[in-house]
Formats: C-alpha cells, sequence, structure tokens
C-alpha cells in the first residue's frame, strides 16, 4: 500500500487550551464563570466547524460590483460565508459587548477578549471591523458626546444582529498612515450647518460598515495634527444605499483576502463632529489604544493556532524511525516556539485585565500608566512574534507547509498584517517612547511590582523589568536634547522592554 500522511488535526481551542483554562481559573470570578464558559464552548465549536469549511472548499473573497446592468452605479459588495454569520456570532456570543458590560466591572475586558481570542480565526478578520467598531464605541464614550452615544452605541454594542452596526476607522491617505498629520481629507460646512466630508481615504478595511470615525481638517484650518477634527459619520441610507461615497475599487492584498478592505472617495458625506474641531488624533488615541489591544489578542490567537497544528502533526508525522515529537531536535523547536508563545499570551492578557481595570475605575494611577505602555509593547512585539512563528510553523510541516490547499501558507501571509496596520513596529516604538515620557519611572515600578506580585519566587522577574526600565529611563535621559540619537535608539528599546515584560 503507498504510504498516505495523516492530516493534522484541529485539538478543539477552547478545551484543549490549557493556558485558557488556567487563566479563567486565576482570574474569573468564580460566579461569573458558567456563561462565559458556555460562550467560550460555542465559539470553540465554530471555530472548529469554519477549520473544516476552509480545507473543504476553495477561500473565498469579498466582490465588489460597481455598476448595475443599466448603467447605475451600485457598489455592492458580496461577502464570504463566515462574514455574512459575523453579526451573529458576534451579538450571540457577546463578542464585542462583553467588553462594555457594566455588570461584568473590571473583568469585562477579560472577559471579552477570551472570546476575540477563541472567534478570530474562524472569523476570517470580521474581528478587524469589530476591533474598530469596539474602538469607536470606547473613543465616542470618551469624549462625553452624550448625544452621539446615544445614537452609535446602542448599534455598536448590540446583542442582536438586525441591530448591530460596524464601525470603520478612516484615518490612511495616500500621503500618509503613519503620519495622519498629512491628512487631506476636508470637512466643509453647509449654510444649514451640516458638516461634509471630502476627499480620499486608501485603506478603508470596514467599508461595508454603517459608520466610522474619520479624521478630517477643518476648511481653512492650518496643516498638521493638532487641526485634523475627528467625525462621526454614516454610510448608508435606511434603504441600504451608500451615502455620499465611492468605493473606488478593493485592495489585492497578500493576506486577510477576505477583508474588504477599499480605497474610497467621499463626495460630501454627512458628518458629525466627535468633539471640538481640532486635536482629533487625541480623540481617536481611545480607538487606537482599544485596536492595538485586539490586535495583539488576534495575533497571539494565530500562535496558538500554529502551535495546536504544529504539535499535533509532531505526533501523526514519523522521520528516521520515530514521530518528530520524539526528535530532540524537533521537540525542542516546538517547545521554543511554546515558550515564546506563552510569554506573548501572558503579556496580552495582562493588557487586556489592566484595560478593563482602568475602564471600571478599578485601577491605580500606576495601572493606567502602565496600561499606556503596555499597549504599544503588546503590539509590536506580537506583531512580530506571529509572523516568526507563522513562518516556522511552516517548516515544521517541511514541503507540505508551502502548499496552499493544506491551508497553512495562509497563516503567514495573514500574520504579516498585525505588524503594519494600527501603527507599524517603528511608529509603536516611538509612541513607547511618548508613554514613558508621559508616565515616569516611579509607578510604573509600583505597578509591576503590585503586578508580579511580592513573593520571593517573583524577585528575578520583579528584577527583570525593573531593570529593562530603569535602562530605558535612562536611555531616554542621556538623549534629552538628542531626538536623532533618541528615535534611532527607540526599536531596541521598545523590543527589550516588551521581552522583559
Ligand atoms: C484583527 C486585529 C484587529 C485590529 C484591527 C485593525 C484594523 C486596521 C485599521 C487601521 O490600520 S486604522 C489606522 C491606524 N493608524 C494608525 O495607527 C496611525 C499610526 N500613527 C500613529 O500612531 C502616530 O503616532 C499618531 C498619528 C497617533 C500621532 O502622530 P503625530 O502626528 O506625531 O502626533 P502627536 O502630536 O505625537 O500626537 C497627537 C496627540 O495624540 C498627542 O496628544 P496631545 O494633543 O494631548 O499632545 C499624543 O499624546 C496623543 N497620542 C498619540 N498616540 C497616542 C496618544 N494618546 C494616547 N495613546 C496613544 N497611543
Ligand atoms: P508609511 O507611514 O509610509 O510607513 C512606511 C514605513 O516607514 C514603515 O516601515 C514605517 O514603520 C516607517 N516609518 C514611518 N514613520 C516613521 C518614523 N517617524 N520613524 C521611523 N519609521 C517610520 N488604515 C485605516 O485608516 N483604516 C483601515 O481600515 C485600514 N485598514 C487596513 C487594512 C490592511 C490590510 C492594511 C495593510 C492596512 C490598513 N490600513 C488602514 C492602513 C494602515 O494603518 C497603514 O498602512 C499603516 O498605518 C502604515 O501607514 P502607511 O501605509 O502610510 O506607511
Amino acid at each position: 500500500m503507498e504510504f498516505l500522511q495523516d492530516a493534522p488535526r484541529l485539538p478543539h481551542p477552547f478545551h484543549q487550551d490549557r493556558l485558557l483554562q488556567a487563566l479563567i481559573e486565576r482570574r474569573v470570578p468564580a460566579e461569573r464563570r458558567a456563561a462565559l464558559v458556555a460562550d467560550l464552548t460555542a465559539l470553540g465549536d465554530y471555530a472548529c466547524m469554519a477549520y473544516a469549511r476552509r480545507l473543504d472548499s476553495t477561500p473565498g473573497e469579498p466582490v465588489l460590483t460597481q455598476w448595475g446592468p443599466w448603467g447605475e452605479r451600485i457598489d455592492r459588495i458580496e461577502l464570504t460565508p463566515a462574514w455574512r454569520e459575523g453579526p451573529v456570532q458576534t451579538t450571540r456570543h457577546a463578542v464585542l459587548a462583553a467588553g462594555h458590560d457594566p455588570e461584568a466591572g473590571p473583568h469585562g475586558r477579560l472577559e471579552q477578549f477570551m472570546r476575540v481570542y477563541l472567534y478570530h480565526l474562524a472569523s476570517e478578520f470580521y474581528t478587524c471591523p469589530l476591533a474598530m467598531t469596539d474602538g469607536a464605541a470606547t473613543a465616542i464614550k470618551a469624549s462625553g458626546n452624550e448625544r452621539l452615544a446615544a445614537r452609535a452605541l446602542p448599534h455598536f454594542l448590540s446583542r442582536d444582529a438586525d441591530a448591530f452596526w460596524l464601525s470603520g476607522q478612516w484615518m490612511t491617505e495616500t500621503a500618509g498612515g503613519s503620519d495622519v498629520g498629512r491628512t487631506g481629507t476636508v470637512a466643509r460646512r453647509d449654510d444649514d450647518g451640516q458638516w461634509r466630508l471630502y476627499g480620499r481615504k486608501w485603506f478603508t478595511s470596514a467599508v461595508v460598515g454603517e459608520a466610522a470615525l474619520a479624521l478630517a481638517r477643518p476648511e481653512g484650518a492650518d496643516q498638521g495634527t493638532d487641526a485634523l477634527a475627528l467625525f462621526y459619520v454614516e454610510t448608508k441610507h435606511a434603504d441600504g444605499r451608500w451615502r455620499e461615497l465611492r468605493i473606488d475599487r478593493l485592495k489585492d492584498k497578500l493576506g486577510t483576502r477576505e477583508l474588504p478592505t477599499a480605497e474610497i472617495h467621499l463626495e460630501g458625506l454627512p458628518a458629525e463632529p466627535v468633539g471640538a474641531l481640532d486635536h482629533g488624533v487625541r480623540l481617536i488615541a481611545p480607538m487606537l489604544n482599544v485596536t492595538r489591544t485586539w490586535n495583539a489578542v488576534c495575533a497571539t490567537a494565530t500562535m496558538a493556532r500554529c502551535l495546536a497544528l504544529a504539535n499535533d502533526y509532531a505526533r501523526r508525522r514519523q522521520a528516521f524511525g520515530r514521530p518528530l515529537i520524539e526528535q530532540p531536535l524537533h521537540a525542542r523547536t516546538l517547545a521554543d516556539m511554546q515558550a515564546e508563545f506563552e510569554a506573548a499570551f501572558a503579556l496580552t492578557f495582562h493588557v487586556a485585565e489592566l484595560l478593563g481595570q482602568v475602564e471600571a475605575s478599578a485601577a491605580s494611577p500606576g495601572q493606567a500608566k502602565l496600561l499606556r505602555l503596555l499597549t504599544p509593547l503588546a503590539k509590536l512585539w506580537t506583531g512580530k512574534l506571529s509572523v516568526a512563528i507563522a513562518s516556522e510553523t511552516l517548516e515544521c510541516f517541511g514541503g507540505a507547509g508551502y502548499i496552499e490547499d493544506t491551508g497553512l501558507p495562509q497563516l503567514l501571509r495573514d500574520a504579516q498584517v498585525y505588524a503594519i496596520w494600527e501603527g507599524t513596529t517603528n511608529v509603536l516604538s516611538l509612541d513607547t517612547l511618548r508613554a514613558l515620557a508621559s508616565t515616569g519611572l516611579e509607578p510604573l515600578t509600583q505597578a509591576i511590582e503590585d503586578w508580579l506580585g511580592h513573593d520571593d519566587a517573583q524577585t528575578e522577574a520583579r528584577n527583570t523589568v525593573r531593570d529593562a526600565l530603569a535602562r530605558a529611563m535612562d536611555f531616554i535621559a542621556r538623549h534629552d536634547g538628542d531626538p536623532t540619537r533618541l528615535q534611532a535608539g527607540a526599536r531596541g528599546l521598545a523590543i527589550t522592554l516588551a521581552r522583559a515584560a
């Protein structure tokens, strides 16, 4: 008989995830566990179904049809099955709403991000617009704009698929994605007082969403970042037709191919200021920090999937007379990947927990500062690590890892995005400098001591983080007034800090 290799099998992403189970035991109060476990079980089941479906069919992609049969502009986008299922899965299992549940108090974010972690790969990056919707809800809350909150939050946080709305995050333009101070979109006010946006947004990932937060420059305002304003827009009429925007095309991307990322023109789209007509980046910052947390969670979910498959395969594949898992060097390779992944998991879920504590006013000032620092660190570190682990995973499968219909190459292609969007590694390294400058050493050190606990077993860990922080602060102090040296060293500093954390 000809030899046929057993395919890898996906272990149940919740039942067989020892890290997640342990985290629930450690950090979620007993009385909150039943509802959480029910959702996590269902999302784990959905992930298994989605994995099987992906291997059984040709991967789908969104299709944009710009013109109707009689010449009318329609810009209709057909979505993949996982995307069509997105609103139901999301609302049924509170993938977004759990993070804003007042009854959950400081645990809400942790419980939410456990759901995100299990849902992400099955969602085919429906988690991207979910992250932005979560970010929009958070930024609107933080703005104190009660009229807007009353209008948008019941949709963004809905647990009913029919009422649920997605929000986009319209920042990037042709002139700048990192440097949004170069934004060319203009906000003009009609005689009747209605604001309207005119311009081109170059990457809009939730283009099918019903709403968005958009940066634009009020007509006549100065150049630069500070003069930008943040606007809320709704994209469609009640009958589903687009309002004053045109979809120019969908991007042809390396990965995230199920995600409809579009280039659009705004042709007088009605808009409402979220707050004052300047300092829009300050207003959108809560959104950035939330989407960056989602990014870290989703990058970590990719690593978990990679390790689950690589570990399973190592038990099925024989080489040189024994299963790969019994080859010392292969076992060591997997163990090294696992160690990096577990560190990423710990850092990421600590950020999730801190976010919940800060939002519920259950955190010390030091913890709030620690959150500000760890958010860019978790995003930048997990973004890079997920690519390295996905690449190593493909190699763990040998030639099969390079072959499309195994589904494995997609893991690597998709992972590449985590480091690029929501602030590249360099931009987040510079944000780390910004965070350190605004926090100072003392409260951070205190918050780290609280995080790691005070028993002797943690002495080495405490010293490692404390030393890394002290060296970072020293570096900043030594190069104060020399931005060239400071910025050139920012990535090294950020990665050292992230690894220590
Ligand atoms: C599936 C995974 C889920 C993830 C979904 C992802 C979907 C992808 C969608 C996108 O990619 S959306 C586009 C994301 N774009 C970015 O992340 C922009 C990257 N660029 C930056 O982050 C720049 O640092 C930034 C534009 C924010 C600021 O650069 P500037 O022009 O040099 O401005 P400046 O003066 O440093 O900052 C302006 C204000 O914002 C300052 O406050 P003040 O006005 O009070 O002085 C900053 O302190 C504040 N700020 C900046 N970043 C902040 C922040 N505040 C809090 N947190 C931050 N992270
Ligand atoms: P640039 O800003 O031109 O960066 C080019 C390089 O320069 C990078 O390596 C960067 O790290 C480096 N660099 C820039 N500034 C500095 C500096 N000061 N110091 C050191 N290095 C620097 N954007 C949205 O607004 N909404 C979306 O929905 C959205 N969806 C996206 C979906 C996908 C799949 C992708 C790939 C991108 C999406 N983006 C979206 C855009 C994304 O946020 C930007 O591409 C990203 O922020 C980088 O901006 P840029 O492409 O202009 O690159």
